[in-house]
């Protein structure tokens, strides 16, 4: 069996990663489409060396199409994945159109790839500070269950899209030539008020909402209980996040406290030989040797990186770490396919009869 496969949002920083993690990938690709705005019709780009050009997403973009992977915002993808569906396509979604909609799936492999069994169409990718967090704790919540995860962010500037992280390096050029930084795109894009990211921190990553909690902050609450609930002792976990944008290009850090069930079974020892081995994680972890996951050795790699793994030493079954992965990579575009390669594997690249 081979696949035709679109990429909706080729041009943008999560699709140009779609193609490279696509060309990496087992899937059997027959033929490929890229779709984007009308802006970049036209535009040449390639596939296995191969020169693509550019297409300007409708919703006849999808005849003939069998794999859809979309990265072009969330009100395109409400717009034109039901359209691509009603043609037969089966979409993997990174936008967060589709991700609390209980008929849509919200995947990711290393925790919840069953669930994947009762698609009907579309399957949701999850935010990428999500997707880290949840690849760390699953091996420690199968061991010893968790009661609480306390999160806080220190998230990259190239979440916030191609634009957004050019507008970063130009401030930081400005800032170094002892000019005005130009603010126009973060903390978010249509904001009020905008302030640079170059030398600075934000508190803030996407729009505030109930109770003083950003919509990242929210998402990385909502997002974690529904991947973890696939198994429904993961019901009652408490979550609460901080997310905080950085002024890094690429990679996520996470500063991770959690609190297990099985207090007296779980130990440091034990959490780092469970993480040492378990899928799409890489352990690093060793002060004496100054070995700790950092965002610039985790550009470009697909696994979630993890160390500084700590009990608190003052709250028994309490224990922190540190978690960094490429934002654009486990984060989105890898975690993308890696579904994809998932509803291959399992012939579930069908829409009939769901
Ligand atoms: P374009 O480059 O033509 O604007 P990023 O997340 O890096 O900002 O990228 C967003 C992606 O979504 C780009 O590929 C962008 O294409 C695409 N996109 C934006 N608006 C639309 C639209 N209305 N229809 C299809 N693709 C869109
Ligand atoms: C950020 N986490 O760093 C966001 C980007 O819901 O897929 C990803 C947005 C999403 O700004």
């Amino acid at each position: 069996k081979t696949y035709n496969v679109a990429i909706l949002g080729a041009t943008g920083a999560v699709g140009t990663r779609l193609i490279q993690q696509l060309e990496q990938s087992t899937i059997p690709v027959k033929t490929v489409k890229f779709l984007a705005s009308s802006r970049s019709a036209g535009k040449q780009l390639t596939f296995k060396g191969e020169p693509v050009t550019v297409e300007e997403a409708t919703p006849d973009s999808f005849e003939g199409v069998d794999l859809v992977l979309a990265s072009a915002g969330g009100a395109v993808s409400k717009r034109l994945l039901p359209e691509a569906v009603k043609r037969g396509a089966v979409c993997v979604d990174n936008t967060s159109a589709f991700r609390m909609d209980p008929d849509v799936p919200l995947v990711v492999p290393e925790v919840n790839e069953k669930a994947l069994e009762r698609h009907h169409g579309i399957i949701a990718n999850p935010n990428c500070s999500t997707i880290q967090m949840v690849v760390a704790l699953e091996p420690i919540r199968k061991a010893f269950g968790l009661k609480q995860v306390i999160v806080s962010t220190y998230q990259a500037a190239s979440g916030a899209g191609q634009q957004a992280w050019n507008e970063m390096n130009a401030q930081a050029q400005q800032h170094l030539n002892g000019e005005e930084m130009t603010s126009t795109i973060y903390p978010v894009k249509g904001e009020a008020k905008h302030y640079p990211l170059a030398f600075n921190l934000l508190p803030q990553i996407d729009v505030f909402e109930d109770g003083g909690y950003t919509h990242e902050e929210w998402k990385m609450i909502h997002e974690t209980k529904k991947i973890m609930l696939d198994d429904m002792n993961a019901k009652a976990i408490k979550v609460t996040a901080t997310c905080v944008r950085v002024p890094v290009g690429i990679g996520h850090g996470e500063a991770v406290y959690f609190e297990v069930k099985d207090e007296k079974g779980a130990s440091r020892e034990k959490i780092q030989q469970l993480l040492a081995k378990a899928p799409g994680v890489v352990l690093q972890d060793d002060p004496a040797k100054q070995l700790y996951p950092q965002p610039i050795y985790a550009e470009g790699k697909r696994e979630t990186f993890v160390g500084r793994v700590r009990a608190d030493e003052e709250n028994s079954g309490n224990y922190h770490m540190w978690v960094v992965s490429d934002n654009l990579l486990k984060g989105a575009a890898w975690n993308t396919v890696q579904i994809a390669e998932k509803l291959v594997e399992k012939d579930l690249v069908s829409v009939t009869n769901r």
